[in-house]
């Protein structure tokens, strides 16, 4: 039997507020969104009683990744800038080397207070390191000493994380070699397929090219055949991954202008792949607002953002009312509007806080502005990882925070005379950290 928040006008905001974020603590979450790979995919990495390391391995984990996530190369270059350390002599480092310079110069010689600093303490701490031992020589040595595999496990079990979803781009070379050659690699019922091709609509003439290469008669200016060709690539791939949705990151000048639109990228996803992800039941991610190589030097940290536009998000939930679309954008203006968007169509899930936005003060304002808009029928976070261990730090922090919005609505309704049972907490964390996912996956 539940116990049932007192319906008085003022209940104790204290107890609720613990009780809310105890229920969060407690409900494992779905990852929905990823760039990490079990070790099948290899891992640079070796650790204990792995296979020997690959250094094109997939699987990124350990300190030393940690500590190079792209997040903290573009912070260290505000701290030792490029004229004191070219760019080019940061990326000639090694691994290990870039991550002394990281660790010393934003943890050692400066407060770790950014939040992608903050997630390395928040991750060593909850792995049952001491983050003020500030020894990065022995967290480097723990981390050797465990197994990949096992590893996985365990950084799970510390995030509260039931299922990993993973971003296989079939455009990378070393993803789709890997597939090629041993189709059971994505095989680990830990971590869920998705199929990404941002070529095949940012950039139709080098897709076509590549498609070509690979044995599908694709045309620069799609033919009924031509199409047909994309569809027969993507049913193979769609089978070969066993994706659970598809992927596109786009830009901040992605548009849709309706059925009679001849854009390139807008035939291709009209003609060839909605109709094959509606055929499959699959729904579309699209991820829309990144501004690629504002600064090229910084390599993979140097992308920006632009606001998107969200008429063309609602021309294709008109449009395409066969399919479903998750939608995340990368402008902190965009979001009330996603939000107002996903009251008009049923077959648009807005999902996570992404990259530039997943720091505590927008999930919050975001988090807000979603559930008072859509109640709990979104979902509000996925961690976007590429290193394993930062799904500890990701989802502590948000789970913190989804808590306390949640708590603040409890309380709310609380004074209106509605009685709040943990029962009914638990399923809205469950709603919200899993089963929208899930169902909208689904179809359901
Ligand atoms: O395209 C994407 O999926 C983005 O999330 C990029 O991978 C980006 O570099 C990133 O890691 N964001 O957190
Ligand atoms: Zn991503």
């Amino acid at each position: 039997m539940s116990t049932t928040i007192s319906d008085t006008p003022r209940c104790d905001r204290a107890q609720l507020a613990r009780q809310v974020e105890e229920i969060l603590d407690a409900t494992p979450a779905w990852d929905l969104h990823t760039h990490l790979y079990p070790a099948s995919f290899g891992t640079p990495l070796a650790g204990t009683g792995a296979s020997a390391a690959d250094p094109k391995g997939l699987m990124l984990w350990g300190i030393d990744e940690l500590l190079t996530y792209h997040y903290l190369v573009a912070e260290v270059f505000r701290v030792v800038p490029s004229r004191v350390l070219p760019y080019a002599d940061f990326w000639r480092m090694s691994k290990q080397q870039q991550a002394d310079h990281i660790w010393q110069h934003l943890f050692l010689e400066r407060t770790p207070v950014s939040e992608a600093c903050r997630g390395v303490l928040t991750t060593l701490q909850r792995l049952g390191l001491d983050p003020a031992d500030k020894d990065l020589d022995g967290y480097r040595k723990w981390f050797t000493q465990q197994d990949p595999n096992d590893h996985v496990d365990r950084v799970m079990q510390a995030s509260g994380v039931c299922r990993i979803t993973m971003t296989n781009d079939v455009f990378d070379d070393n993803e789709r070699q890997r597939w090629l050659t041993d189709p059971a690699v994505g095989s680990d019922s830990r971590f869920a397929p998705v199929l990404r091709f941002d070529p095949l609509l940012c950039d139709w003439p080098s897709a076509a090219r590549q498609l070509s290469a690979w044995g599908y008669r694709a045309d620069e200016n799609p033919s009924p055949e031509g199409i047909a060709e994309v569809r027969r690539f993507l049913s193979d791939w769609l089978d070969r991954t066993g994706a659970i949705y598809c992927a596109v990151s786009l830009p901040p000048t992605f548009r849709y202008n309706g059925l009679d639109d001849t854009q390139v990228s807008s035939v291709i996803f009209r003609e060839a792949v909605l109709p094959t992800l509606a055929e499959r039941n699959l729904a579309m991610a699209l991820m829309i607002g990144v501004l690629r190589g504002v600064n090229p030097r910084l390599s993979i940290a140097g992308d920006g953002l632009e606001k998107a536009d969200v008429s063309s998000i609602c021309r294709l939930c008109t449009d395409f009312p066969d399919n479903r679309f998750m939608v995340t954008l990368l402008s902190r203006e965009n979001q009330h509007e996603l939000a107002v968007a996903a009251r008009k169509f049923d077959n648009l899930l807005p999902f996570g806080c992404w990259w530039f936005l997943n720091n505590p003060s927008i999930i919050e304002e975001m988090t807000r502005v979603r559930m008072e808009l859509l109640g709990t029928s979104f979902a509000p976070q996925h961690s976007d990882a590429r290193v394993l261990e930062q799904i500890v730090y990701k989802w502590s922090h948000s789970r913190e925070i989804i808590a306390k919005v949640l708590a603040d609505k409890y309380a709310d309704i609380i004074r209106a005379g509605w009685p709040v049972s943990e029962d009914d907490m638990r399923r809205d964390a469950k709603l919200l950290l899993h089963d929208n996912f899930q169902n909208f996956v689904a179809g359901r």
